[in-house]
């Protein structure tokens, strides 16, 4: 006799369409999305500021976030003071939700650690650059969590090439035994640099990932601020009140170049770029805006003149910080520096 010991099913949920038409009734406050809509803004020009400074030799690598702004926001919008983010690379309106300043992002990404001293964040960790390592992070910071009886989420974010690496499945696996708050958000955003979503995984979706370690999952569009706040919102709670993990596929595209180290023309279809690009996030969100009345041409030129100005200050600051001593890189390293490195030291004390 042969008997289905086990089925699943992945649900999809889209509540503003790419025409800004409105599915259903999920509500989300007026004050918030505003607040959605500003930090997509400011991301989106924080963004392409990053990018004119790295093309003018003032930042190294960048990596932009552009159309994928609403994953990172709603993040950001959704997670408390106490929850704890495990991000990569792509993650900066996250960052700049959690109070992170832009100088230090800058900082950062211009190769001055101290970029990832957060001086309004203490609890976030820094960026992780190896590919899923996050999510091993994100287990450890969870397993913490649960020992101490504490009612905090911690969120992992991770492209979906990023979901081929061991390193996933083994932190999915040890959130699921261990019933861990940790909530993995994959952004697929259609493109692991130039391998396109299609070569990378079988599956039919990446949520389904989860189903192997015994997580629910869910895939939602990731273009869509109500589907994102739904769904993340769902899985903060649950992380919270101690139900466990969550795994949300966000469904997004990638419409810009990997990095600044790369060029998309190269591989990526122009008829796709531009099929996606009538698909994305702000101008979605800003036309629900417009028809709910709470948007209008007055208030978006304030915004952008706000933004300008908040913008051009942190890059002010950025580029007037002195940069660090050459011997501070052994400087954090030890209470009292070995012998051995005395000679050491004193070579980068001459080069500065
Ligand atoms: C362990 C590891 N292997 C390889 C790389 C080089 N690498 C950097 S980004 C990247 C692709 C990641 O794609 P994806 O996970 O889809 O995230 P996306 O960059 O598209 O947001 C690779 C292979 C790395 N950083 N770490």
């Amino acid at each position: 006799m042969i008997k289905s010991v086990v089925e699943f099913k992945v649900e999809t949920i889209q509540i503003l369409d790419h025409n800004s038409c409105f599915h259903g009734n999920y509500k989300v406050l007026e004050h918030d999305l505003l607040a959605i809509y500003e930090n997509m803004v400011r991301t989106r020009l924080f963004d392409k500021k990053a990018i004119a400074l790295q093309r003018t030799g003032n930042l190294g690598t960048f990596p932009s976030s552009y159309g994928q702004e609403a994953i990172y926001t709603v993040i950001g919008h959704l997670m408390n003071n106490n929850d704890v983010l495990c991000p990569y690379y792509r993650d900066q309106a996250t960052f700049i939700q959690r109070g992170i300043k832009l100088e230090e992002i800058l900082s950062y990404w211009g190769g001055d650690e101290r970029g990832n001293a957060y001086e309004n964040q203490s609890q976030d960790l820094p960026i992780s650059v190896p590919i899923a390592s996050q999510c091993l992070h994100a287990v450890g910071v969870g397993y913490a969590i649960k020992y101490k009886n504490e009612k905090k989420a911690v969120i992992t974010t991770i492209g979906e090439g990023g979901t081929s690496k061991g390193d996933f499945y083994e932190a999915m696996n040890f959130a699921a035994l261990y019933n861990l708050p940790v909530i993995f958000i994959i952004n697929n955003n259609k493109w692991a640099i130039s391998v396109p979503s299609e070569k990378q995984s079988a599956t039919k979706t990446y949520a389904q990932k989860a189903i192997s370690a015994g997580i629910g999952a869910v895939k939602v569009d990731g273009n869509d601020v109500f589907s994102l706040h739904y769904a993340i919102d769902n899985a903060i709670q649950k992380a919270r009140n101690g139900d466990g993990p969550s795994v949300i596929e966000a469904e997004t595209f990638r419409l810009c170049d990997h990095t600044t180290a790369d060029d998309a023309t190269r591989y990526i279809p122009k008829e796709q770029m531009d099929a996606a690009k009538g698909k994305e996030p702000l101008s979605r969100l800003k036309k629900h805006l417009e028809n709910s009345g709470l948007w209008n041409e007055k208030k978006e030129e304030s915004l952008l003149e706000k933004m300008a100005k908040e913008i051009n200050e942190a890059v002010e600051i950025y580029l007037n910080t002195p940069p660090q001593k050459p011997t501070s890189i052994l400087e954090s390293l030890y209470d009292k520096l070995p012998e051995a490195l005395q000679d050491q030291y004193n070579e980068l004390e001459e080069m500065a």
